[in-house]
């Protein structure tokens, strides 16, 4: 993502966003949400954490279609004071983090093609709807959401955006959080995805490991395919406090001298929950390819 915020696409707003259109989309396109939402829908419940399943019920996205904004934004509003507004796609770094920071959470408005249904590399309008949006009726994780978004500012100042994606990364995409009924799932990369729902809870191939802020910081990530470690944190509340409580300025200090740790590594600091194979990474994971 380029340090300055390049000028938006043609027909949209300096903030990059755009009006929905909510009545322009197709009969095609209402049914690419329609099955992507029911396979979906069968398979989270003793998977997705409950924040995520009470959220998706309180937006009522189970309608037949693709989501209007200006209808869950009524009740995203009512609950955590966030509203949804619609991007054409990736937006730069500095422009994401205002709208973070100010409760806005950018959402594409394109949906993928019926032959894109497993798998796309930008996030369309499933991804960030079904997959981000129902945690932010959470109230702790919407202000987490919000803190993250700060945080995004300073971090872009400070050149330590990397460190920081990976946080994000970690947790809002691809979050596991430990419950009394087992892991379950919180990020959004995961829970819009039916064999990543399956793998990330159930595959003996990816390590998973206790969350803590400096590890995660230090860790890479994968964005081409399912990811090699999952990090569990305790609660919503855990994440939220240690983001909040932590002072940054020292941290980005031992970070921009501490190497990377290896993405399938398991460090003896490390709370363990699964010791991963990583027989799916190194068999070449989507593309069969060797990791
Ligand atoms: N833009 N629309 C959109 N959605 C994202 O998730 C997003 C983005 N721009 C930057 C970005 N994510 C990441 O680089 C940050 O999390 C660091
Ligand atoms: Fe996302």
């Amino acid at each position: 993502m380029s340090a300055h915020a390049a000028a938006p696409p043609p027909g949209a707003r300096p903030d990059w966003t755009v009006p929905q259109g909510w009545d322009r989309y197709t009969a095609a396109e209402h049914q690419v949400w329609v099955t992507l939402y029911e396979r979906q829908a069968a398979l989270l419940p003793g998977r997705a954490c409950d924040p995520f399943l009470k959220g998706l019920d309180a937006l009522d996205l189970h309608r037949a279609g693709i989501p209007d904004f200006a209808r869950i934004n009524e009740e995203l509003m009512r609950l955590t004071g966030w509203t949804v507004v619609a991007v054409p796609g990736l937006v730069p770094d500095e422009v994401f983090f205002d709208h973070l920071a100010n409760r806005r959470f950018p959402a594409g408005q394109f949906i993928r093609r019926p032959e894109q249904l497993d798998y796309l590399q930008e996030p369309d309008i499933f991804h960030d709807v079904f997959g981000h949006v129902p945690m932010l009726t959470d109230p702790v994780f919407a202000d987490y959401m919000q803190a993250y978004g700060r945080g995004g500012q300073r971090a872009v100042g400070l050149g330590r955006l990397e460190n920081l994606a990976r946080l994000y990364w970690y947790t809002v995409e691809f979050g596991l959080m430990e419950t009394p009924k087992g892991l379950r799932i919180y990020g959004a990369g995961i829970v819009s995805s039916r064999s990543e729902s399956i793998f990330a809870l159930d595959d003996p191939s990816p390590n998973r490991l206790g969350f803590d802020l400096e590890r995660v910081m230090r860790t890479p990530y994968r964005i081409d395919d399912f990811q090699q470690v999952y990090f569990v944190i305790p609660s919503l509340q855990h994440l939220l406090d240690v983001t909040v409580n932590t002072d940054f300025a020292p941290l980005y200090g031992r970070l921009a001298r501490a190497a990377d740790v290896p993405i399938a590594a398991v460090e003896p600091s490390d709370k363990v929950f699964t010791r991963g194979t990583q027989a799916y990474a190194e068999a070449g994971g989507r593309t069969g390819k060797a990791a």
